[in-house]
C-alpha cells in the first residue's frame, strides 16, 4: 500500500504547536517530522494539520417523540466529515422495557452505511434485573457509558433509586455514567400549566425549563454520583447554574465532566421570540437556549477547564416534523442539527475572537473526549500509531452557512448566515481522504464501530464514599428497653 504525506502544514495538538509532515501508511500515522517523503502528496501549506473532531453526541435516526431524526448514519457521517468531525459517538435507545441488547443489534444494523467512524452510548431508560445483567454484556462489547435521562416523564426519564442503582453497576463495570440533567417532575408540572393558561407556542417550551431545573438535577446526579463512587459525564451542559454544581464538585475533586454544546455557546434565547413559528420551533430542544449571561458562563468553563467537551446533541427533524407540535409546543420534537458546523463554528466565535487557543480548541473538540471515552491515543492524537484521522484546516476559507449548501439532510440549519472564517481544506478517515474543500469523497460502509475499554477510575474523592461501601457498625454494650 502506498504512503501518503501531509506537507508544509503545522501540527497543533491540544498541548504543541510545531512545524512537521505527518506521514499515514494504511489507516494509521507512521511518522511526524521534517522533510518527510512518500507516494503521495497532500499540501497543507497555510494550514494547521489537526486530529479530526469527535462529536460525543449525537442521535442519528432515532425514534423519538412520535418521529425519527432525520439524519441517519448516512447523512449524519457524511455532515460530519465535510466539517472535519471524523468520528461521532451515538445514543443507543433501547424503548422502555426493550433488551439493551436488542437495541444494540438495531443500532448494529442502522450504522452499517456510516462513512465515519462511530461508537455508542448505552441509554438506560427503565431499571430491573435484567436491565443489570445485560450492562456487563453491553461493557463486553465496548460500550463502557451509559446514559440517563433525568427528564422526559413517563418516557424515558428514570428516578433516583434506579439513577443510584445504575450508577452503582457503572462503579462496579468500570463504565462512566452520563446524564442529561433536567428535573423532569418540575418540567412536567410547568409544561402542563403553561398549556393550561394557554401558552402552547414555541417560546414556552423554554420556560417550561427554566436553568434552576438543570441546576437542580445536575447537583443531584453529582451527589448521587459521589454515593456510588463513580466518576460522571454531565452532557448539554447550558446554565450558570448547572456549570456551578459542576466546577463546585472539581474543585472538591470529584470526577465529573461537562460537555456544553455549540448551540448553547453561540445561540441565545431571544430566537425563541421569533414571530416566525417554524424558526422558533427549529431551535426548541432540551435544554433550551439560554441568555448571554449563560453562554459567558460557558465559554468562561471552557478557557479555565471546569468544562471538558463541545459537543452537538446533533438530534435534526424537519420544520414538517417540527410541526407536529403546532398548537401544543410539548409535542414540538426536541432537537437542532450542528455536527456538520460544530468546528467552524467553535473556530470562528472561539479562536478567531481569542476566547480559545487553537490548543485549547483540540482539546475540546477532539483529545479530551477521547481521553474520557477510552478512546486516546487511536482517536484524538496526532502521534505514530493513531489513526489517521485528520483534519487539514485553512484558517483563511471562509464561508456563509446556509441550509441550501449543507450535508445534513434537514431543510434548516439553525447557524444560517452565520459568517465563518476557518474550514477544512482536507479531512482523512483513517487514511482515506474524504473531502476535499466542498468535494466529498466520502464511502458509504467504511466507517466502523470503535470499542472502548471499561477502565474508568472509581472517585474516591470525599471522605464519606469509603463509609458508605463499608459502613463502620458501633459495638455496644447494651441496648435500652423499648417503650416508656
Ligand atoms: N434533547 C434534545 O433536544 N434532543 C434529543 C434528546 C435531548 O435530550
Ligand atoms: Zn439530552
Ligand atoms: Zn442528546
Ligand atoms: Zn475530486
Amino acid at each position: 500500500m502506498g504512503s501518503t504525506v501531509i506537507k508544509n502544514g503545522t501540527v497543533v495538538t491540544a498541548d504543541l504547536t510545531y512545524k512537521a509532515d505527518v506521514k499515514i501508511e494504511g489507516e494509521v500515522i507512521v511518522d511526524i517530522g521534517p522533510n518527510l517523503s512518500g507516494d503521495a502528496v497532500i499540501d497543507a501549506t497555510g494550514c494547521y494539520i489537526m486530529p479530526g473532531g469527535i462529536d460525543p453526541h449525537t442521535h442519528l435516526e432515532m425514534p423519538f417523540m412520535g418521529t425519527y431524526s432525520t439524519d441517519d448514519f448516512e447523512s449524519g457521517t457524511r455532515a460530519a466529515l465535510s466539517g472535519g468531525t471524523t468520528m461521532v459517538v451515538d445514543f443507543c435507545l433501547p424503548s422502555p422495557g426493550q433488551s439493551l441488547l436488542e437495541a444494540l443489534q438495531m443500532w448494529d444494523n442502522k450504522s452499517g452505511k456510516a462513512s465515519a467512524d462511530y461508537s455508542f452510548h448505552m441509554a438506560i431508560t427503565w431499571w430491573d434485573e435484567q436491565v443489570w445483567r445485560e450492562m456487563d454484556e453491553v461493557v463486553k462489547r465496548g460500550i463502557t457509558s451509559f446514559k440517563h435521562f433525568m427528564a422526559y416523564k413517563g418516557a424515558l426519564m428514570v428516578n433516583d433509586d434506579e439513577l443510584f442503582a445504575s450508577f452503582q453497576r457503572c462503579a462496579d463495570l468500570g463504565a462512566l455514567p452520563l446524564v442529561h440533567a433536567e428535573n423532569g417532575d418540575v418540567v412536567a408540572a410547568m409544561t402542563a400549566k403553561l398549556l393550561a393558561e394557554g401558552n402552547n407556542g414555541p417560546e414556552a417550551h423554554a420556560y417550561s425549563r427554566p436553568p434552576e431545573v438543570e441546576g437542580e438535577a445536575t447537583n443531584r446526579a453529582i451527589m448521587i454520583a459521589d454515593m456510588a463512587g463513580v466518576p460522571l459525564y454531565v452532557v448539554h451542559v447550558s446554565s450558570e447554574q448547572a456549570h456551578e454544581a459542576i466546577r463546585r464538585a472539581r474543585q472538591k475533586g470529584m470526577r465529573v465532566y461537562g460537555e456544553p454544546l455549540v448551540q448553547h455557546l453561540t445561540l441565545d434565547d431571544s430566537e425563541y421570540a421569533n414571530p416566525d413559528w417554524d424558526h422558533a420551533a427549529g431551535r426548541v430542544m432540551s435544554p433550551p437556549f439560554r441568555n448571554k449571561l449563560h453562554q459567558d458562563s460557558l465559554w468562561a468553563g471552557l478557557q479555565s477547564g471546569s468544562l471538558s467537551v463541545v459537543a452537538t446533541d446533533h438530534c435534526a427533524f424537519t420544520i414538517a416534523q417540527k410541526r407536529h407540535g403546532i398548537g401544543d409546543f410539548s409535542k414540538i420534537p426536541n432537537g437542532t442539527g450542528g455536527l456538520e458546523d460544530r468546528l467552524a463554528v467553535l473556530w470562528s466565535r472561539g479562536v478567531n475572537t481569542g476566547r480559545l487557543t487553537m490548543n485549547e480548541f483540540v482539546a475540546v473538540t477532539s483529545t479530551n473526549i477521547a481521553k474520557i471515552l477510552n478512546l486516546y491515543p487511536k482517536k484524538g492524537a496526532v502521534l505514530v500509531g493513531a489513526d489517521a484521522d485528520l483534519v487539514v484546516w485553512d484558517p483563511a476559507r471562509k464561508k456563509t452557512v446556509s441550509a441550501a449548501t449543507q450535508q445534513s439532510a434537514i431543510d434548516y440549519n439553525v447557524f444560517e448566515g452565520f459568517e465563518l472564517t476557518g474550514l477544512p481544506r482536507f479531512v482523512l478517515t483513517r487514511g482515506q481522504v474524504a473531502v476535499i474543500e466542498n468535494e466529498m469523497h466520502h464511502q458509504s460502509g467504511h466507517g466502523k464501530f470503535v470499542a472502548r475499554e471499561a477502565k474508568n477510575p472509581v472517585n474516591q474523592a470525599l471522605s464519606q464514599w469509603k463509609d458508605i461501601v463499608a459502613p463502620r457498625k458501633v459495638q455496644r454494650s447494651g441496648i435500652p428497653a423499648s417503650g416508656v
